[in-house]
C-alpha cells in the first residue's frame, strides 16, 4: 500500500430536526474539535483537504408546514434542499465529500446530491443499526431519521404522498444499489420491505456468519457488480456497538466492533471509487465525557479508514530504502 491522491471536501450538517433528541446538531464541531482535519491530513501528504463549513439554511414559508406523521417536515426539506446543492457542488470540485452530522435524515441530500453530481451512476452502503426505510405511514414515530432510505429509493416512491417542497428530491436510486451492513433494530414492516423487495440486507447475523470481510466484499458485487460506480457510505455511528460509540440517540448492543467499523471502510477504499461518505448521529450531550470522547474517537476512525489510512503502515510513494549511502 502506498500513497494515493485524495481529495477532501468537508461539510458540516448541524441539524438535529429529524429525531427528537437536543445534542446531536453539536456532532460536526464536536468531530472537528477532536483534531479531525489535522489526522487526516497526518495519512500523508498526498491528502487534499478543505472545509467547506457548515451548511445553513432558510425556512421556506411557502412550503406547506404538515405533512402527516413527518415532525419538523418543513426544516427537513428546507435543510436538505440546501445540502443537496452543497454537496453536488463538492463533487463537481472534484473531492470526495465527506458529511458530518447531525441526524440521519441529511442522508436524503448527501444521497441526491450525490446522483445529481455523478449522473445516477451512484451504489449506496447504509451501515446502520436501522434499516431507516419507514414511509410516514410505517412510522410509529414521526421521526424523519427512521425514513431517507424509503425517501430515496425509487421503488417506495408510489409509497408517499404529494411531499410538498420536495420537488427537488428524486426519489432514483433504485434499492437494488443499496445494501445494508450492521442491522439489528429493524421494524416489522421495513422487514415486510426488505424481504418483499430483496433488499441487499446483512445484518448482525450474516457479519457473524461470514465474517465482515466477506460481507463487504458481498455488499460491494451486489450493488456494484461491474465495479463501476461511486460509492456513497452513509455511515450511523449506531451501527457500532453501544460500548465502542455510546453517545449517540438510539443506541443498540450487540453491534460492530471498531475494528468491523474499520474495515469496512478500509475495503470501500481499496475500490477507489468513495464518492461521499456520511458520518452521522454523534450526539456529544449523550453519556459522560469519557462516552463523548470515545465515540467522536470511534468515528475518526472510521473516517480515517475512508481516506486511506492504513494499519500496515503506508510506504510513501517513489521513497527509496533509507540503506547505506
Ligand atoms: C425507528 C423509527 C432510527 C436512528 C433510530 C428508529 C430509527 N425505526 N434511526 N435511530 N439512527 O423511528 O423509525
Ligand atoms: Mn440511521
Ligand atoms: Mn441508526
Amino acid at each position: 500500500h502506498s500513497e494515493r491522491e485524495t481529495k477532501i471536501g468537508i461539510l458540516g450538517v448541524p441539524f438535529d430536526k429529524g429525531q427528537p433528541k437536543v445534542g446531536v446538531a453539536n456532532g460536526p464541531d464536536a468531530i472537528r474539535n477532536a483534531g479531525l482535519v489535522d489526522q487526516l491530513a497526518s495519512i500523508h501528504k498526498k491528502i487534499n483537504i478543505k472545509d467547506y463549513g457548515n451548511v445553513s439554511y432558510e425556512i421556506n414559508e411557502e412550503i406547506e408546514k404538515h405533512v402527516p406523521n413527518m415532525r419538523d417536515y418543513v426544516h427537513i426539506a428546507s435543510c436538505n434542499y440546501e445540502l443537496s446543492k452543497n454537496v453536488e457542488r463538492i463533487i463537481n470540485d472534484g473531492r470526495i465529500c465527506l458529511t458530518l452530522g447531525g441526524d440521519h435524515s441529511l442522508g436524503i441530500g448527501t444521497v441526491d446530491g450525490h446522483i445529481k453530481a455523478k449522473q445516477e451512476n451512484v451504489c449506496v452502503l447504509w451501515v446502520d443499526a436501522h434499516a431507516d426505510l419507514n414511509t410516514n405511514k410505517t412510522s410509529s414515530s414521526g421521526n424523519v431519521h427512521g425514513m431517507p432510505m424509503a425517501l430515496l429509493a425509487s421503488e417506495l416512491s408510489d409509497y408517499w404522498p404529494y411531499l410538498p417542497g420536495m420537488d427537488w428530491q428524486r426519489p432514483v436510486i433504485s434499492i437494488r444499489n443499496v445494501a445494508y451492513i450492521g442491522l439489528r433494530s429493524v421494524d416489522a414492516y421495513e422487514r415486510l420491505i426488505i424481504d418483499r423487495l430483496g433488499i441487499t440486507a446483512f445484518g448482525m447475523e450474516e457479519v457473524e456468519n461470514y465474517g465482515i470481510s466477506t460481507v463487504v466484499n458481498m455488499a460491494l458485487e451486489r450493488i456494484d457488480p461491474e465495479a463501476r460506480r461511486s460509492i456513497h457510505v452513509s455511515f450511523d455511528v449506531d451501527s457500532l456497538d453501544s460500548l465502542e460509540a455510546p453517545s449517540t440517540g438510539t443506541a443498540v448492543r450487540g453491534g460492530l466492533t471498531l475494528r468491523e467499523g474499520v474495515h469496512i471502510m478500509e475495503s470501500v477504499y481499496k475500490t477507489g471509487r468513495l464518492g461521499a461518505m456520511d458520518l452521522v448521529e454523534v450526539n456529544p450531550s449523550i453519556g459522560t465525557e469519557g462516552d463523548v470522547k470515545r465515540t467522536v474517537e470511534a468515528a475518526i476512525h472510521v473516517i480515517m479508514a475512508a481516506f486511506g489510512h492504513s494499519r500496515k503502515g503506508l510506504i510513501p510513494r517513489d521513497a527509496a530504502l533509507p540503506l547505506q549511502t
